[in-house]
C-alpha cells in the first residue's frame, strides 16, 4: 500500500515526465517528492508565475510534457498568467495543482479551481477518488500529450493522502495515436495547385516543425519559397530558398515577396494578425491552410481551401502525387528572387537608422553587435514591449529549437522565466533573453533561480526607464500624462549582482568588451546587460503605429 500522492508521482515519471517546475507548499510536497524519487528533475522557482513560464518554455522546446507543481488555491492563481500563455500556445503541459479537501469550502485556500482554469482556456481535470486517482492522472497526462493542451489536474489533499495499492497494469503505457491523413485525390489537387502557381509560398507555423524536412522537399519540387511564422522562427533556417520570418518581424523585402505570392499554403500556422500583418500579406494570393485541428482552419483568416490533416502526412502525400505525375515547377525560384532573398533575409543586414545620443546606446546597433558576438548555437527568448523587435527579429536563430516567443497572451514579464526553462531544456546551447526594463522587473526574482541553477544565460535588458511601448503608443500625450509610465533610472546591473549574476552597464558599443570577457569566462552564472538605450520607437512600432 502507498499514498495516492506517491503513486501519482511514480506513475507520472513512468509515463515520461522528466522535468518538473514549481513552488512547493504543503499540498504538493509529497507528489513533487514522489516524482523526484522516481527520477524526475525538479526546479524550484521563486514565484509560481515564473514556474509556469519555465515549464511552458521547456515543453515548447522539447515537445515533452513537463509538469508544473503548485500549492492549492493561491499557488494556482499566482500561476494563471503563465498557464494562460501555455494554453493559448497549445503547450503540452501538465499542471499538478493541489486542491483543498473535497467539500472543505471554508478553507482559506479554497477557490473553484476548475472554473478558474476553464476561464483561461486550459483544460480542468481532477482526481475524483482514491480508487480512480491513478487512471484520472494517466488520462490527464495523455490529454496534455496527444491533444497538445495545458491540463490542470486538481489534486484534493484528502484524496492524495489516502492509501492505495500501486496498480500492476499501468494505464496508458501502451498507446498508439493515428494521425489524420489526406486522400490521394485531395493530395493530387493540392499538388496541381502548387505546380500551376507562379509564385507559391509555404508559411510554416509551430505545427510545421514535425514536417520541416518534408516541407523543404515539397517546396523544392514545386518552386515554393519557405518562411516561418514568428512562433516557429528558425524552422526553415539554412534552406537557401527560405526567408526568416513572416509578419510583423519581416524585413520589408521579405514581406514584399510574401505579399506578391499567388498561392500561399500555411502548414500548422494560425495565420493570425501578426503573421499576416493584419491579412495584408495574403491579399493577392489563393490561401490554403493545413492543420490537424479543425478549429484552427479559418480561425484568424478566411481561406480558400482548408485541409485537416497531419502536416507531415499531407506534405508527403503531395510529394508522392507529384512524383507519380512527374510534375514539377520552377515557380518562385528564379535567379532574381534568389538575389532578393539573400538581401532581404536577415534584419542584421538591413539599413536601420540609428540614433546617436551620448550616454545611451542605439538598440538596433546594440542587438546587431551582440548577434555577431554571441555563439550561434543559441536559444533566443523574447519578451514584449516596444523593444521586442530587436531581439525578436535581429538576433538570428539556428533552428526551430532556438527560439521562444512567449507572447501568445501578449503579457509582458514572461521572458526571464521562459529563458530559464529554455536553458534547462537545452543545456548544450547558450540561452539569450531580450527584455525591456519593465518586463524584466516584473519577474526579476527568478534571477535567483538562474543563479542557483548556474545558468550561463545572457539577459539583455533594454533599459529606457519607461514602459516605452505606452510612450510611443500615445505620442500626443503631454509630459504630465507620460509621467505614469516613466520611472527613475534603475541600476539593473546592481540588482542583478545582488542576486549573484555577473552584470555590466552598457552605454556605448565600447562597453561590450565586458560581454567578450564574460564569454571567455566559465559562464557558470547569468550575464545581465543593463543597456541604457535611446528611447525611440522601434521600427516595428513606427511601422504599425505610423510614427
Ligand atoms: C502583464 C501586462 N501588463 C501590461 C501590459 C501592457 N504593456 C505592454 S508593453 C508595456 C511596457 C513594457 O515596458 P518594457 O518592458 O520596459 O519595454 P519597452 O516598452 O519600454 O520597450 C506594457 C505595460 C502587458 N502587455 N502585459
Amino acid at each position: 500500500m502507498m499514498k495516492v500522492a506517491d503513486a501519482l508521482g511514480r506513475m507520472l515519471a513512468e509515463l515520461g515526465v522528466k522535468q518538473v517546475f514549481g513552488v512547493v507548499g504543503s499540498g504538493n510536497f509529497r507528489v513533487t517528492n514522489a516524482l523526484v524519487a522516481s527520477g524526475a528533475a525538479f526546479v524550484a522557482a521563486r514565484h509560481e508565475a515564473g514556474a509556469a513560464s519555465m515549464a511552458d518554455a521547456y515543453s515548447r522546446i522539447t515537445g515533452e510534457v513537463s509538469a508544473l507543481s503548485l500549492h492549492q488555491g493561491c499557488g494556482l492563481t499566482n500561476a494563471l498568467t503563465g498557464i494562460t500563455e501555455a494554453a493559448k500556445c497549445h503547450t503540452p503541459l501538465l499542471v499538478l495543482a493541489a486542491d483543498t479537501a473535497v467539500g472543505d469550502v471554508t478553507s482559506n485556500f479554497h477557490i473553484d479551481q476548475d472554473a478558474a482554469v476553464q476561464a483561461v482556456g486550459a483544460t480542468p481535470m481532477r482526481i475524483h477518488s482514491a480508487e480512480t486517482a491513478v487512471a484520472d492522472t494517466a488520462r490527464a497526462f495523455r490529454v496534455a500529450q496527444v491533444e497538445r493542451t495545458t491540463v490542470v489536474l486538481s489534486l484534493p489533499i484528502d484524496i492524495q493522502d489516502a492509501e492505495i495499492a500501486y496498480p500492476g497494469r499501468r494505464p496508458a503505457s501502451n498507446l498508439r495515436v493515428t494521425t489524420p491523413v489526406i486522400s490521394t485525390g485531395d493530395a493530387t489537387e493540392l499538388g496541381e495547385m502548387l505546380v500551376r502557381a507562379r509564385r507559391p509560398v509555404i508559411i510554416g507555423g509551430r505545427g510545421s516543425r514535425v514536417a520541416k524536412h518534408d516541407l523543404r522537399e515539397l517546396a523544392a519540387v514545386t518552386g515554393a519559397l519557405l518562411i516561418a511564422s514568428g512562433g516557429a522562427r528558425g524552422v526553415f533556417e539554412g534552406d537557401e530558398w527560405a526567408l526568416d520570418v513572416s509578419g510583423g518581424f519581416s524585413t520589408d523585402g521579405a514581406a514584399e515577396l510574401v505579399r506578391d505570392a499567388d498561392l500561399i499554403i500555411g502548414f500548422g500556422v494560425a495565420l493570425n494578425n501578426w503573421t499576416t500583418r493584419g491579412g495584408t500579406l495574403l491579399e493577392k494570393a489563393t490561401v490554403v491552410q493545413v492543420d490537424d485541428r479543425v478549429d484552427a482552419i479559418g480561425k484568424h483568416r478566411l481561406v480558400d481551401l482548408g485541409i485537416v490533416g497531419d502536416t507531415g502526412a499531407v506534405a508527403r502525400a503531395v510529394i508522392a502525387a507529384l512524383a507519380a505525375s512527374e510534375a514539377s515547377n520552377v515557380g518562385y525560384r528564379t535567379p532574381e528572387v534568389a538575389d532578393r532573398i539573400r538581401r532581404a533575409r536577415y534584419w542584421s543586414d538591413q539599413e536601420v537608422e540609428t540614433v546617436d545620443e551620448p550616454g545611451f546606446i542605439d538598440p538596433a546597433a546594440l542587438t546587431n553587435a551582440l548577434d555577431a558576438m554571441l555563439p550561434e548555437d543559441r536559444v533566443v527568448v523574447v519578451d514584449g514591449g516596444n523593444v521586442n523587435a530587436y531581439p525578436g527579429a535581429h538576433l538570428r536563430v539556428p533552428d526551430d529549437n532556438g527560439y521562444v516567443l512567449p507572447l501568445s497572451f501578449q503579457s509582458i514579464g514572461l521572458g526571464l522565466a521562459s529563458v530559464i526553462g529554455a536553458a534547462v531544456a537545452r543545456p548544450d546551447r547558450i540561452a539569450v533573453l531580450g527584455t525591456g526594463d519593465g518586463s524584466l522587473l516584473m519577474g526579476a526574482v527568478e534571477l535567483e533561480t538562474a543563479v542557483r541553477l548556474r545558468l550561463g544565460t545572457v539577459i539583455i535588458a533594454y533599459n529606457d526607464s519607461a514602459y516605452g511601448a505606452e510612450i510611443h503608443l500615445f505620442p500626443d500625450a503631454t509630459p504630465e500624462e507620460q509621467e505614469i509610465v516613466r520611472f527613475p533610472d534603475t541600476d539593473i546591473a546592481a540588482i542583478a549582482r545582488g542576486y549573484g549574476c555577473d552584470a555590466i552597464t552598457v552605454r556605448s558599443l565600447d562597453d561590450l568588451d565586458g560581454v567578450s570577457a564574460w564569454l571567455e569566462s566559465d559562464r557558470d552564472r547569468p550575464l545581465v546587460i543593463d543597456a541604457k538605450i535611446t528611447g525611440r520607437a522601434s521600427w516595428l512600432m513606427a511601422r504599425e503605429h505610423g510614427h
